[in-house]
């Protein structure tokens, strides 16, 4: 319930400058003692994109894995969601203001960071050096690495935004590589707040992660949470790893150590995707109908589809598919790869790099292999829109998802969920988190460019009632294992009693001291 207040405007800092907004809310809230508890997210991204159209801001909701999981418990559970909105550049003071109303209304509350935040914390240390090392890339690392402090900083600012917003009875979901301090912030701030900490990337073996300086540092920010979740077991394992030999912890039978005096569960909650809405929406007729044009533009289909990263092994995928036509030549003229790749972070010169590298093979390949009528390899360097996107996950007759490393990948589940006519094969890499579920794909090893060409023949000459026989047992586990079922799993195990999101439970919010009550937005 919400009183009237007296302050018409109110402040943002953007950039570094403060801007006025009207206040479109009463200052003063107070809260119904009876409230259910709320659940508090906090990623690095909102789950948001600020745009101008027509001179009018306009945020919009972003697709994506995260942010579908998490739209159940975010809406239903009153929460909040706290993350950073990207740099809202180009928009006058006017604008900003109607997106910060517009971010209020969707219940996100936007962390902004400076230029230099940006810089360092973003690009350099989150981008360049903890996803290099994730990905067992210790030779993508700068010479010298500098910039924690950076880091400390940003992560300090969530976890200042989550402080001043938690009350008494919230719960804390703090999302992956770019906040490892944030729970150990977050303990300070609020000893008795219950915090979820997921790590989205893989932990990597502790030979490869202990070359980081911070080491120590950052695994004991982790250990601020109450829960700390992988993908996966062996990511588990790597991490209780790292904690035995820093900190000399041992993880007990029920899955928890302990460490300052508190007992901190160690979990395995691999992400799934809304397997229900993949099939509902690749049955669709606008989905069929493009799904016929596809198909009908060669004998053959392959697909790719990656954001633009080093870890998705698109150039070794380019090289099996060349080894393929070198080795098979009755495909040549018969078969097509689409592979759409996603632009990401342009602005790490390594991924700028890799852009030219993956250009350049497939031109080598084009030039080498097309015909006045056929060309192997259609390449899509931009996003494309879910309808697309479905209708390639229909239309292809193999799926190519091959990364060198990676924490899940649900661009294999998504295909899954989409291939309701329980057809399609899936390539699947044996270093993605998904290849521990999803045992009825074909598993490659993605560095043996040779090995994929095989499999990629293989694939494209199997019969039909074993690619039924792979989709169905695929499709049983991807339906059940759904992204809803991850988000209840991981908040069920974060605070079994309390009913964010309808999940059960339903405990009440603990009567608090005024000062909980009242509290200025
Ligand atoms: P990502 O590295 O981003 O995620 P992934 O899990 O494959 O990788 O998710 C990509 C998402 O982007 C998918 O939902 C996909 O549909 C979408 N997408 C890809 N290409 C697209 C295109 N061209 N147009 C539109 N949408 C596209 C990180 C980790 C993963 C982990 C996830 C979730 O690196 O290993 O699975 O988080 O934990």
């Amino acid at each position: 319930m919400e009183i009237g207040g007296d302050t018409p405007y109110y402040t943002v800092d953007v950039d570094g400058t403060s801007i006025s907004c009207p206040r479109r809310r009463p200052a003063i809230t107070i809260i119904i003692m009876t409230e259910p508890a709320r659940l508090l997210i906090v990623s690095n991204r909102l789950p948001l994109t600020a745009d101008v159209v027509g001179g009018r801001a306009v945020v919009r909701r972003s697709v994506g894995g995260l942010a579908t999981g998490l739209q159940g418990p975010h809406q239903q559970g009153n929460g909040l969601w706290i993350g950073w909105p990207g740099q809202l550049e180009g928009l006058d003071a006017d604008a900003r203001c109607e997106v910060e109303a517009q971010f209020e209304e969707m219940r996100a509350v936007p962390v902004h960071l400076t230029a230099k935040e940006v810089d360092v914390f973003y690009e350099e240390i989150s981008n360049a050096v903890l996803w290099a090392i994730c990905h067992d890339r210790i030779d993508r690392l700068p010479l010298r690495v500098t910039g924690w402090e950076t880091y400390e900083a940003a992560n300090a600012r969530f976890a200042d935004a989550v402080a001043e917003r938690w009350r008494p009875g919230d719960i804390v979901w703090v999302h992956d590589y770019q906040l490892l301090r944030v729970p150990a912030m977050l303990r300070q701030r609020i000893p008795e707040a219950r915090i979820g900490f997921f790590l989205h990337i893989p932990f990597p073996n502790p030979e490869v992660f202990f070359t980081l300086a911070v080491r120590k540092w950052l695994v004991e920010g982790t250990l601020g949470a109450d829960v700390v979740g992988f993908h996966t077991r062996r990511y588990r394992g790597h991490f209780t790893g790292a904690l035995r030999r820093l900190l000399g912890l041992e993880m007990d039978a029920s899955e928890h150590v302990t460490y300052g005096g508190r007992r901190i569960r160690l979990g395995i909650f691999p992400m799934g995707v809304d397997a229900a809405d993949f099939t509902t929406r690749g049955d669709a007729p606008e989905v069929h109908a493009e799904t016929l044009e596809l198909r009908s533009s060669a004998e053959r289909l392959l697909v790719g589809i990656d954001r633009l990263d080093y870890s998705k092994g698109i150039s070794r995928r380019l090289l099996a598919f060349e080894r393929l036509l070198v080795q098979h030549p009755e495909w040549r003229g018969r078969i097509r790869l689409v592979q759409v790749a996603v632009p990401s972070r342009g602005r790490v010169s390594e991924y700028r790099r890799l852009r030219r590298e993956v250009e350049s093979l497939v031109g080598r390949i084009n030039g080498k292999f097309a015909t006045p009528t056929w060309t192997p390899i259609q390449y899509l360097f931009r996003s494309v829109p879910q309808h697309t996107l479905l209708a390639l996950y229909r239309a292809a007759d193999v799926m190519l998802v091959t990364p060198l490393r990676d924490g899940m990948n649900l661009v294999a589940k998504e295909f899954v969920a989409t291939r309701s006519d329980e057809d399609g094969v899936l390539v699947l890499s044996e270093f993605a988190g998904a290849v521990d579920e999803l045992r009825d794909a074909v598993i490659v090893n993605p560095y043996d460019v040779d090995q994929v060409a095989e499999v990629i023949h293989s694939s494209l000459m199997m019969e039909r009632a074993e690619r039924r026989t792979r989709m169905r047992k695929l499709r049983a586990q991807v339906i059940e294992h759904d992204v809803h079922r991850w988000a209840k799993e991981f908040l069920t195990a974060l605070d079994p009693g309390h009913d964010v999101a309808g999940l059960g439970g339903g405990s009440l919010r603990q009567p608090a001291s005024i000062d909980d009550v009242v509290q200025r937005t």
